[in-house]
């Protein structure tokens, strides 16, 4: 017997399972297939625990798909394009091209000495050129459809760099790098028309509930945001009409049944007559430059402050009392939703009441609850029955917004209204490394896409990133070029692409084999067999971003006429997060574990097993030393018990009645983690409980010692533990089975079958306890049991009478 040796054990095998190309996918298309893919990583330098959560996962999912006959794919890739490559090249000096290969290279070796089963043939990263050439071809493709547009938006900026801004780099409203206070700016940006798929983006999510976390698809359904209710124009009175030069504006309800509660109207700061009023000057300079804070400051930090406004001095109609109503401008009115105003009506809506009660406002009420007292110290937001409201006074709520939407629409004054709370997708960034926009800028033609011949656009290498300014603006040569057009002088468009849009489609690359990556983004043939992806598996703090855009370009490529397919994704599973002492295991805490040095210390296997052992999937994963010594000193009794058995070519038969208690036991533990491995699999996922029935088997047969039982039971367990603890089961396998265990196993029934029987103990017909006695127990053995087990309620009593009632229950009668 030779000792358990991880390193000698997983090198050979990685070796092995590279060399026979073990983890390709097959072109063989009338096989059953099955797609698993773990979200690819960002090649920040070192994997770390939440790494090996999820590609560990991932991982046990393939390699069970693979032994049950299925072709499957479970590649890898890099998001490779990002910020953290520019700070690393603004602090250190290295070029991000560098920085961010080389962090690859050193990754992968990493994932490798986890023994995970890649296919290495699609690998790719996102800033390989090839990569970013077919990115450009969608992005031509979107905008000529009208899919992609350009528009003023704030950015943050910092006037002493000169440069963008991201929000994680503003500290405090000021900029990480020079301590400048930011300022928003508004810049032309572009933006994909992401709303114009919302409706769609809604209604898919019916089509995934069950098969995501319904977590999941409530955030995704919250973040598009759809409300129903009424549009209509609050006119201006003839004064403020002159003084403004407008008629009057929109505003949006979901609360038309509040109507003729409204008693004052709100504009954003941004709302075209807040600044029509400001440019004829007809503000005091305190109102101006409060207006002027509040356009300042961002969506969010707006919406947590305290409510603040201004007086306009110009008044509104009501559509249906013909009331004067003030027209406010208000910080918690938001100009990217609806039309930028509402009617306000504090006596039912929490942030008018609070405005309201700050400046003075009047407060009235239009409805009541349907029983009980209204409370008139606070805002009533319910629904209820409505009064002082006209013709429709005693109406309920519900029946309030549908008739007064109607009358709006037959009187000509305003119509039924969806928004979403969904705002178009803005993908332009001021930076370097990240897939250039593949449009130029001609003075006379306006904005031309690149000719598809001459992508990719690529980077230029030769410029230096100091964090002020942007490099490609900056680059003496780059941007300039012909119109593709008119053959005039232009300028190529200097930003780069969100880094959210080349994880929007990195899953339909894997699909096509590597030799037709420079013809075809890929091919619908191969998307047809592959997608959707069958299992995805990544952290939940992709829940709504990353798998609202990747769900959206998909729709598009699907309307671009790329791919047949609505949804990209068909089961989601989002893992739990790794914790130590209770906090996120983090650099900043500095409470990380390396996994490196887990797998030097104890091997891969080890690592797989703590971490699929000490939690189910989706639930935090707390870290545990003592857990992972655990793992580690069952792998080697794994191993080394491996040597009671001896080798056979195909499953012993046994008859149960030639075999003793501890043998029988012993076959039914195995067959029992067998069964259940299915379900794990297939259903649930929790293999923490698969490696329990594991263990518990790998006791049951330690207490026997028939080889031929030992041999069933390893022919079994290293097939249902392989993919989770590959390498000693490959190990194992090989030696006592050539591996030729590693297909599907009947359940032998006869092993299943019980031999012990659960009896209850009564005691004066009062239930005691629960006896499990053999079934070839005699009457006085169950009895002796029984009063054992009992033995509390029997105590100094005197017993009257024993009843036996055969294989289901015992009742002693006692007296005193
Ligand atoms: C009157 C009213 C009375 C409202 C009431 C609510 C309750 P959701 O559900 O998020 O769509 N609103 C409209 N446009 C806005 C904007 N640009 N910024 C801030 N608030 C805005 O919310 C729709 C409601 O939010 C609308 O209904 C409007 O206030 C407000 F008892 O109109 B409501
Ligand atoms: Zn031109």
């Amino acid at each position: 017997m030779s000792k358990y040796d991880p390193k000698s054990i997983e090198k050979k095998w990685q070796d092995f399972w590279k060399d026979q190309g073990s983890f390709e996918p097959s072109e063989e298309y009338n096989k059953p297939k099955m797609y698993v893919l773990s979200m690819f990583p960002y090649p920040s330098g070192r994997i770390h625990m939440g790494h090996v959560r999820n590609y560990t996962i991932g991982d046990a999912l393939a390699r069970y798909h693979r032994k049950a006959g299925r072709n499957v794919l479970h590649p890898i890739g890099w998001d490779a394009f990002g910020m953290p490559a520019e700070n690393a090249a603004i602090k250190h000096g290295v070029h991000p091209k560098k920085w961010t290969y080389e962090n690859i290279a050193y990754m992968r070796k990493e994932l490798d000495s986890l023994g995970l089963s890649f296919s290495y043939e699609r690998e790719f990263a996102t800033c390989d050129e090839l990569y970013s050439k077919w990115e450009q071809s969608f992005i031509i493709d979107m905008w000529n459809k009208g899919l992609m547009y350009r528009k003023k938006a704030a950015v943050n900026w910092c006037p002493h760099d000169k440069t963008v801004l991201a929000n994680e780099q503003v500290i405090e409203g000021r900029c990480w790098r020079c301590d400048t206070e930011v300022v928003q700016k508004d810049i032309e940006q572009y933006f994909l028309k992401i709303t114009d798929y919302a409706e769609e983006l809604l209604q898919d999510l019916q089509k995934l509930e069950g098969n995501w976390p319904s977590q999941v698809i409530a955030m995704q359904r919250n973040w598009i945001g759809k409300s129903q209710g009424l549009g209509f124009t609050m006119k201006l009175d003839e004064e403020s009409q002159q003084k403004s030069g407008f008629e009057g504006f929109e505003v949006f309800t979901t609360r038309p049944d509040t109507i003729y509660g409204v008693t004052y109207a709100a504009l954003a700061p941004e709302h075209p007559i807040v600044k029509e009023l400001i440019n004829k000057g007809l503000l005091d300079s305190q109102s101006e430059q409060k207006i002027c804070v509040m356009q300042n400051q961002n969506a969010r930090t707006r919406q947590q402050a305290e409510k603040e406004g201004v007086f306009l001095d110009i008044y509104a109609i009501h559509p249906l009392t013909g009331q004067k109503i003030p027209v406010w401008v208000a910080n918690f009115v938001l100009t990217e939703y609806g039309s930028g105003a509402v009617m306000a009506v504090p006596a039912h809506d929490e942030r008018d009441f609070e405005f309201a009660k700050k400046y003075n406002l009047p407060i009235k009420y239009v409805i009541k609850p349907k029983d009980g007292e209204l409370d008139t110290t606070k805002p009533y937001t319910e629904p209820g029955i409505l009064f002082d409201s006209g013709e429709f006074s005693g109406l309920p709520s519900e029946e309030a917004k549908e008739k007064i939407i109607v009358y709006f629409e037959e009187k000509g004054l305003g119509k039924r209204t969806i928004n979403y709370r969904l705002k178009d997708w803005l993908v332009s960034r001021q930076r370097y490394w990240g897939t250039p926009i593949p449009l130029i800028k001609c003075p006379k033609c306006g904005i031309v896409p690149e000719k598809k011949e001459n992508l990719p656009v690529t980077l230029p290498e030769d410029v230096t990133i100091t964090g002020e300014g942007n490099p490609l603006e900056l680059h003496p040569t780059w941007k300039h070029t012909k119109c593709p057009q008119c053959g005039a002088d232009a300028q190529r468009e200097t930003d780069t692409l969100d880094t959210f849009v080349e994880s929007s489609w990195y899953f339909l690359r894997y699909t096509t084999p590597r030799r037709f990556w420079e013809e075809v983004p890929f091919r619908k043939t191969d998307t047809d067999y592959w997608m959707p992806v069958d299992q995805y598996i990544g952290g939940i703090e992709h829940a709504i971003l990353h798998l609202l855009y990747a769900r959206f370009f998909t729709k598009v490529l699907r309307d671009l006429g790329y791919v047949n397919l609505d949804e990209p994704f068909k089961r989601l599973l989002t893992q739990g997060m790794v914790l130590k002492d209770g906090a996120k295991m983090s650099k900043s805490k500095g409470n990380t574990v390396d996994p490196d040095e887990i797998v030097e210390k104890y091997g891969a296997d080890t690592a797989r097993l703590f971490i699929l052992f000490a939690a189910p999937p989706a639930k935090e994963l707390e870290w545990s030393d003592a857990g992972v010594e655990g793992a580690y000193r069952f792998i080697k009794r794994f191993y080394e018990r491996s040597f009671n058995a001896k080798p056979i070519a195909e499953l012993p038969q046994f008859d149960p009645k030639s075999l003793t208690k501890e043998q029988k036991t012993a076959r039914k533990k195995v067959y029992e983690a067998l069964q259940k491995s299915h379900d794990v699999y297939e259903k649930n996922f929790n293999f923490n409980t698969l490696i329990a029935a594991a263990m518990e088997a790998l006791n049951a047969l330690s207490a026997q010692d028939n080889a031929l039982i030992w041999s069933e039971g390893y022919w079994i367990l290293t097939n249902i533990l392989e993919p989770i603890i590959p390498h000693i089961s490959w190990e194992i396998a090989q030696r006592l089975f050539e591996r030729k265990n590693f297909g599907a196993i009947r359940v032998d029934e006869t092993a299943l079958e019980e031999d012990t029987i659960k009896i209850a103990v009564t005691v004066n017909g009062k239930r005691r306890a629960e006896i499990e006695v053999p079934k070839s127990a005699s009457k006085e053995e169950v009895l002796a049991m029984a009063k054992e087990a009992g033995a509390k309620w029997i105590e100094g009593k005197e017993i009257i009478k024993e009843i036996v009632v055969p294989g289901r229950l015992v009742n002693i009668v006692v007296k005193g």
